[in-house]
């Protein structure tokens, strides 16, 4: 039995590290009960599941270690030019699947777990997934790991190792409820804590100036806290590649010193005490989405981890010799959003203050240095930190950021002239009620590039909130289109598609997704047909099952999967979602035997904690559920279900078994949105507005592939500027009264009218998203779906298969060939694997 090891003809090959390589059949399964016995301690008689994912785990890094050591070596051999993605949230998802994919050894394992009587799905399904983000933006971060290493693009990704990530979902009286996230309670595999590398952060405190023995005048920063910031490193494959780039999250704790001196002055609750205060800073993620909590904890979360990863930088600029001049040209640094934006004044701050270097080099680095990405519109998403809180922890960096503010609006009157309105707006001080420091303008004036994330947004963006900085500076602006890796959302999430797809156009297409145009040529083939209608069926039924056990509700497979996951908020308009399945309710009530389409009404997504209205637009959608699904006269025509705790982990079996995928936010506020993408790419149609990536996808789809409804971004500003008259759309419609009246009445509440009151007044009095005006086109267009559907099953199937067929452009790795061609420019540098023996030696 000859086994494929690296160390296999090195004078250092022993069993040991053959165990850890090789890969025949009989060593993993070795290596595998080696790892349980001698890793978690465990003989198979007394073994939990959780040992078993354990032991799994560890053998499949092993196996991960080479790649990942010899990247780095080679990085810091050829100093490569290296792309650093700063983001506060790092949506990862579970990681054991997605590595044996990566690694090419799924199927493998999965035959060595069989012949120890184990099941690998079962496994996999013990992971714990690190939760440390909220919704797209988060996992946008990580599909990019994923297409930085698949492209060999050397990379790091830096955030926060947040002790609780996103908070567990859970369900009482229909309301929801939240359970703290426990992910690192089992430990964590696939993490390596490296204190040796470990920085001091300052905060708080106050500034003082001197003048140098060169007679300089130099600033000093006097904090009143110093907290320690451990790197935890997890390696990242690429996709049949041997590149393993790294994530590198920063955990809080107090500096060694510091405790100890409280200890030696007989403080020790004092010491334990200041211990604890400093952990705070990595305990928690905070559970927005879309909207600012101007928390100082989070401003604390911001700086932490960019002053880590800047001053980790610069070490491992300065350990490959390189003079710190050349930070630019090591690193090409990219702001998810303005969480990081800080960075831009606190290189400043590390240049200027720590390594005396003039302002003017400092900032040119810093400007070549950073680029920026906006996710959002919504203004109350758009960070701003009261002035006195932001020069309370940062004293230094408000200095720092009123200089550039000054050298900055100076620029501005030489081009504009004296416009004191423009300045106003474009200050990174807001001065109109309440001194603010504003973090987008802080991104856009120290940033060679700001991009949007699909080209709806980033036009919008150049029209409102960022006009100014596009007429100061319109060669910063580029569009970025959002992209998914379609390794975790075909490859390991629909493994029976991915399937059928290789045989009819081979097995490249999960690198060069343009290619699935080829299945285009088959989209009249009837065996292929089948097979497709078939694989939607089969990943139906498993999700059906899969529904049972989370909810207890039993569905029916033949129905229409129509699906709404992603997070609750009232610019998605689940709440119009709603009405739709009470107007389709109410048509049966009133007429019995009426033909309707089958549906099944999925929904799965999380509130933010303090955001009343989604929490009871949840509410709402349950107590349709309860109503609806138990109604006898319903005949299990329609059926409505909560999937509790929605995380990528749930979220991978449901976008195989939909039919139609709700992207239905009132035009011109989803930035991009990425689900829209999964949906399409696993041959879902889109029911949707003119939103972010719907307009794109619907341009690749095809518009006759395409259920498009409501109106456009511009009529949606046009009828708000003409006065928009919510109540009006409810009297002058029958169905909608009808339908907004039966909730008012209590029907859905035990007859309780007042439980819905708030959300009902918001959609008669304000409707901010202009519910009740899409309400009759979302009406008519489901109406056309359900026909299609029912009566034009060949076509849907063609529409089906066109879809996933043309969604080659919206492969991450698409986008990140942009972000290195046009903004990053970075090059691939690829990795030979090193030999062991080569590499200890
Ligand atoms: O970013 C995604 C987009 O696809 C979505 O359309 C967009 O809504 C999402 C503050 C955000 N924008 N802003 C956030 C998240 C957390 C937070 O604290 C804002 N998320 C998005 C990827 O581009």
């Amino acid at each position: 039995d000859v086994e494929t090891s690296f160390a296999r003809n090195s004078p250092l090959s022993v069993q040991v590290e053959d165990d850890r390589t090789g890969l025949s059949l009989e060593t993993l399964k070795r290596a595998f009960l080696d790892n349980l016995f001698y890793v978690q301690g465990k003989s198979p008689d007394i073994a939990t599941a959780k040992d078993y994912y354990m032991a799994l785990a560890y053998t499949v890094r092993d196996r991960m270690l080479h790649h990942w050591l010899s990247t780095g070596q080679t990085y810091r051999r050829t100093h490569a030019r290296t792309a650093v993605y700063l983001s506060a949230e790092f949506l990862m998802g579970p990681y054991l699947g997605n590595n044996l994919i990566n690694l090419g050894l799924y199927d493998l394992f999965e035959q060595a777990m069989e012949e120890l009587g184990l099941n690998l799905k079962e496994i996999m399904d013990q992971e714990q997934e690190p939760g440390l983000g909220n919704g797209g933006l988060g996992r946008l971060a990580a599909c990019y790991l994923d297409s930085m290493a698949t492209l060999e693009i050397p990379s790091l990704g830096y955030g926060i190792r947040y002790e609780f990530g996103i908070f567990e979902q859970a369900f009482h009286d229909g309301w929801q409820v939240e359970k703290t996230d426990q992910w690192l309670r089992w430990g964590n595999p696939w993490e390596v804590r490296r204190p040796e590398w470990a920085v001091h952060v300052k905060i708080g405190g106050h500034t003082e100036g001197y003048t140098d023995h060169q007679g300089r005048y130099q600033v000093n920063w006097v904090p009143d806290k110093v907290v320690r910031g451990i790197p935890y490193d997890t390696p990242i494959l690429g996709y049949q590649v041997n590149t393993a780039n790294t994530l590198r999250l920063w955990r809080a704790e107090s500096p060694e010193s510091f405790d100890f001196d409280a200890f030696n002055r007989g403080d020790y609750y004092g010491a334990v005490n200041s211990k604890i205060i400093s952990e705070n800073i990595s305990k928690v993620l905070y559970p927005n989405d879309d909207k600012l909590e101007g928390k100082q904890l989070r401003l604390e979360q911001e700086f932490f981890f960019v002053s880590c990863s800047l001053q980790d930088m610069i070490r491992l600029l300065m350990s490959e010799g390189l003079p710190l001049e050349q930070f630019p040209e090591k690193f090409t640094v990219q702001l998810n959003d303005t969480h990081p934006a800080v960075a831009i004044a606190e290189l400043m701050r590390l240049l200027v203050d720590d390594h005396e270097m003039a302002w003017d080099l400092a900032w040119e680095i810093t400007q070549k240095s950073f680029a920026y990405t906006n996710h959002t519109l919504l203004p109350e998403a758009l960070e701003r930190w009261p002035m006195y809180l932001f020069g309370s922890l940062l004293p230094r960096h408000l200095e720092i950021i009123f200089e550039i503010n000054r050298i900055f609006l100076d620029q501005v009157r030489l081009k504009f002239g004296p416009d004191n309105e423009r300045i106003a707006r474009m200050s990174l001080i807001e001065e109109t009620g309440g001194r603010y420091v504003r973090m987008a303008n802080l991104a856009c004036v120290g940033s060679h590039a700001i991009n949007g994330v699909a080209e709806l947004h980033t036009e919008l963006l150049k029209e409102t909130v960022l006009k100014d900085f596009y007429e100061l500076f319109p060669e910063k602006f580029v569009n970025k289109t959002n992209g998914v890796t379609p390794r975790r959302w075909m490859v390991l999430s629909n493994p029976r598609l991915a399937k059928l797809i290789d045989q009819h156009i081979g097995t490249a297409w999960p690198t060069q997704l343009d290619q699935l145009s080829k299945l285009e040529a088959y989209v009249d083939d009837p065996a292929f047909r089948n097979e497709w209608r078939e694989i939607k069926q089969a990943n139906k039924r498993f999700l059906t099952a899969r529904i049972e056990r989370l909810t207890g509700i039993k569905v029916n497979p033949d129905s229409m999967f129509d699906v709404q996951i992603k997070r609750i908020h009232e610019y998605k308009r689940q709440q119009l979602n709603a009405l739709h399945i009470i107007t389709l309710y109410r048509r049966l009530k009133q007429n019995p035997d009426l033909e309707i389409t089958p549906r099944t009404f999925i929904f799965a997504g999380k509130a933010a904690p303090g955001y009343f209205m989604a929490k009871l637009i949840i509410k709402l959608i349950t107590a349709v559920g309860d109503i609806v699904n138990r109604d006898p006269v319903v005949r299990d025509r329609l059926k409505v279900v909560f999937i509790p705790n929605y995380n990528v982990t749930n979220s991978q079996p449901i976008y195989p078994a939909s039919d139609l995928s709700e992207q239905i936010s009132t035009a011109g506020f989803e930035a991009s949105g990425t689900g829209n993408m999964k949906f399409a790419l696993n041959g879902s149609l889109t029911i949707g507005t003119l939103d972010g990536a719907n307009v794109e996808i619907r341009e690749e789809v095809g518009a006759e592939n395409f259920f498009l409804f409501g109106m456009t971004a511009d009529e949606v500003t046009a009828l708000k500027a003409s006065g928009y008259q919510p109540w009006q759309y409810y009297e002058e419609n029958a169905e909608l009264k009808g339908v907004i009246d039966l909730i008012s009445s209590g029907f859905f509440s035990g007859g309780d009218t007042e439980t819905f009151k708030p959300l009902i007044d918001n959609l008669l009095q304000q409707d901010r998203f202009t519910v009740l005006a899409d309400y009759q086109s979302y009406i008519d267009c489901q109406d056309h779906v359900g026909k299609v559907y029912q009566q034009d099953q060949e076509n849907w199937l063609r529409m089906s298969i066109l879809n996933a067929a043309r969604m080659g452009k919206f492969s991450s790795d698409r986008a990140v060939r942009e972000y290195c061609k046009e903004i990053w420019h970075v090059d691939p540098v690829s990795i030979e694997l090193q030999e062991y023996s080569k590499m200890v030696a």
